[in-house]
């Protein structure tokens, strides 16, 4: 197995210490930080986000992955310079107005993490002017929009409608969230989980 599968297998296992060691190992034997996070952190992440998905593995598993992995970004990140930095887009991602739910949020922010964007966190109970805020300053290419409560959830309707003249798609979720209720309100995609998320996100930016 090379240094970097075992890497992989390292942020599969939520093994931060043993991430933390692979990276400054690799980085001292000259291997480039991109491809660190490329063949080994995000790899490892992409094969967590498949077994979240087929329920191989639950919650906390994916949180510890996503530490592992961060353990090991923060080794290389500061050693990438400002052109090598590829993130595949910018997702900016927030929970709805009135709502305070952020645990599914922020599993879909760490999956995105790890499958590459730079994501922006905007937190919980984001008005509609907030996110239209944010969107300018950050300029995203995608939106995500979390709601936990049947009674938040028309928050999304509203944001979407705030949005509409600014050029990103929006993506919504969270357990209330159907398919169908994204159709009815515009958005341009629904994902029931978080590794759905990132397929979607890829498929939206392709
Ligand atoms: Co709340 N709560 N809660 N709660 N809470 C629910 C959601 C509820 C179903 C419980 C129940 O009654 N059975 C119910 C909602 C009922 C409804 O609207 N139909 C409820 C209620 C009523 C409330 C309060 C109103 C209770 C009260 O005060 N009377 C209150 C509201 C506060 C507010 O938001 N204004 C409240 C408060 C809280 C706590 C603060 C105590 C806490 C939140 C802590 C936190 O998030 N930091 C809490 C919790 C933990 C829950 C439950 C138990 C768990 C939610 C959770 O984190 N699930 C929940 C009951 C339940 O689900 N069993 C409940 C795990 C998480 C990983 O799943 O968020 O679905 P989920 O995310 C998934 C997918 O949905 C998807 O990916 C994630 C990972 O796969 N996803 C996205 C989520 N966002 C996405 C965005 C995307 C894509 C996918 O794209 C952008």
């Amino acid at each position: 197995m090379s240094t970097l599968q075992e890497m992989a297998e390292a942020v599969i296992c939520g093994n931060a210490k043993k991430v933390k060691e692979i990276a400054e190992k690799v980085l001292s034997e000259g291997i480039a930080p991109q491809t660190i996070i490329n063949d080994g952190l995000i790899a490892g992440m992409n094969v967590v986000g498949v077994k979240f998905k087929n329920n191989e593995v639950y919650v906390p598993e994916v949180l510890i992955a996503a530490r592992a992995m961060h353990a090991g970004m923060d080794v290389v990140k500061p050693l990438l310079s400002a052109s090598e930095v590829q993130d595949k887009g910018i997702v900016l991602i927030g929970t709805v107005k009135g709502d305070l739910h952020d645990i599914g949020k922020n599993l879909v922010r760490m999956m995105l993490e790890g499958a590459g964007y730079k994501v922006i966190d905007v937190g919980v109970d984001v008005s509609p002017e907030k996110f239209v805020q944010a969107v300018e300053e950050h300029k995203p290419q995608i939106v995500g929009l979390s709601a936990l409560l049947t009674t938040t959830m028309v928050n999304m309707k509203s944001t979407i409608e705030l949005l509409e003249s600014h050029p990103v798609k929006v993506m919504i979720g969270g357990a209330p969230v159907t398919q169908k209720f994204a159709d009815e309100i515009g958005a341009d995609a629904y994902a029931p989980d978080a590794a759905t998320a990132v397929e979607l996100a890829d498929k939206l930016l392709a």
